[in-house]
C-alpha cells in the first residue's frame, strides 16, 4: 500500500471537555465547543514497514507515546501488519499548544485513506476520539461542537470575526498531562459532579451566543467554563492547578482592559498559557498592553483554521 500523508490543525476549546465516561471508547463525560486554529498543525505519514515504528519530530519514540499510537491502529489494521508512522508538529516558536488533538486527527485522516476505510466526517471524528477526545474536533475547520455521544460536527461561523491570542507564559514542561489530570479530578474532586451537571448550560449559552452573533456572551460563557473546569481540578485530592504567577498577571491585565472597554475573554487549558478570544479591532491594544507584562515570552495571533486533510 502506498504511503499516505495527512495534516490536521490544533484546536482550543471555548467550552471545555474535562472527564470521561468510565469504560472503553474514550467517551467524554461532557460535550464541548472548539475553534480549530490556523497557526499550528501536525503532519503525519503512514506507510507499510517491516516493524512498528513511531517517529515524532525526527525522533524514534518508545514507551507510552508509541504504545498509544499502535493501540489506536490495532483495531483497524490486519493482524500481523506492521507500520511506520512519521509525525511532525509544526508550531511557531514555543506557542505551547498541545499536540494530541492535531496529532490524532491527522493520524485518523491518514489511516482512513491508507486502509481505505471510507469513513464519513462523523466517522473520522469518532475514530479520532478513540485516540484523543479533543482530536475529534480537529477534523473540522473553525468552530466544532463535540457531542457526549463521541463525535464532533461543524458549527456555523458567526458574523463577527474571531481571533485567539496565545500568550506564552512559561517554558517549563507542564507537570501533569491532561488525561491523568482529568481522570484524577473525576475520581477525587467533590466539584466534578457539579461540573458535569452544570456543563450543558454553558454549551447551550455559547451556541446561542454564536447563533445570535453575541460576541460578549460567547466570551463570558468561555470564561465561565474555563474557571469551572479549573475549580473542579483544584478541588481534587491532591489539587491540580496549571496557573503560574504570570498567567494570573495576564488575567489581571485583561480585567483592567475590560474595565476600559476592551472586549477580550480568556481561556486556559492544561498548562500555564493564556488564550484570549478577541476581535480584529482590539488586537493592537491587547498586543501592546500584554507585551508590557514582564515575563511574557511571546504572543501568537491565531485565527480560524482549516479542517484535517490528505496532502
Ligand atoms: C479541551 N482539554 O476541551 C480540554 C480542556 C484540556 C483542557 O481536551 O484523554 O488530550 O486524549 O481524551 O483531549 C485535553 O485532553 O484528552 C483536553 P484525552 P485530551 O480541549
Amino acid at each position: 500500500m502506498l504511503p499516505v500523508t495527512a495534516r490536521a490543525h490544533a484546536n482550543i476549546a471555548l467550552i471545555k471537555y474535562w472527564g470521561k465516561v468510565p469504560g472503553p471508547g474514550n467517551l467524554p463525560a461532557v460535550g464541548s465547543l472548539s475553534l480549530t486554529l490556523d497557526c499550528f498543525y501536525s503532519q503525519t505519514t503512514i506507510q507499510a514497514s517491516e516493524a512498528d515504528r513511531f517517529i515524532l519530530n525526527s525522533e524514534v519514540q518508545s514507551g507510552a507515546s508509541s504504545r498509544r499510537v499502535f493501540e489506536f491502529l490495532d483495531p483497524i489494521r490486519k493482524p500481523g501488519e506492521r507500520l511506520e508512522v512519521v509525525s511532525k508538529n509544526c508550531v511557531p516558536t514555543a506557542s505551547g499548544l498541545a499536540s494530541s488533538a492535531s496529532g490524532f486527527a491527522a493520524l485518523s485522516v491518514a489511516a482512513n485513506a491508507f486502509f481505505k476505510l471510507g469513513l464519513s466526517p462523523r466517522g473520522l471524528s469518532e475514530l479520532a476520539r478513540t485516540g484523543s477526545g479533543s482530536a475529534a474536533r480537529s477534523i473540522f475547520p473553525g468552530l466544532a461542537r463535540m457531542h457526549p455521544e463521541g463525535y464532533a460536527e461543524p458549527v456555523q461561523a458567526p458574523s463577527f470575526d474571531l481571533n485567539l491570542l496565545v500568550v506564552h507564559c512559561s517554558d517549563s514542561k507542564k507537570h501533569r498531562d491532561s488525561r491523568t489530570a482529568m481522570n484524577h479530578t473525576a475520581e477525587t474532586s467533590p466539584y466534578y459532579a457539579a461540573w458535569v451537571l452544570t456543563h450543558p448550560e454553558d454549551l447551550t449559552a455559547a451556541l446561542r451566543a454564536l447563533k445570535e452573533n453575541q460576541f460578549e456572551a460567547l466570551g463570558q460563557a468561555m470564561e465561565y467554563s474555563t474557571l469551572k473546569m479549573h475549580a473542579s481540578m483544584m478541588a481534587a485530592k491532591p489539587g491540580i492547578w496549571y496557573f503560574e504567577p504570570l498567567s494570573l498577571s495576564v488575567l489581571n491585565c485583561l480585567r483592567e482592559l475590560k474595565a476600559e472597554g476592551v472586549k477580550a475573554y480568556f481561556t486556559m487549558d492544561a498548562g500555564p498559557h493564556v488564550k484570549i478570544l478577541c476581535q480584529d479591532q482590539d488586537v493592537p491594544v491587547l498586543l501592546k498592553r500584554l507585551n508590557q507584562i514582564p515575563g511574557v515570552i511571546e504572543i501568537l495571533q491565531a485565527r480560524p483554521g482549516p479542517g484535517a486533510m490528505i496532502l
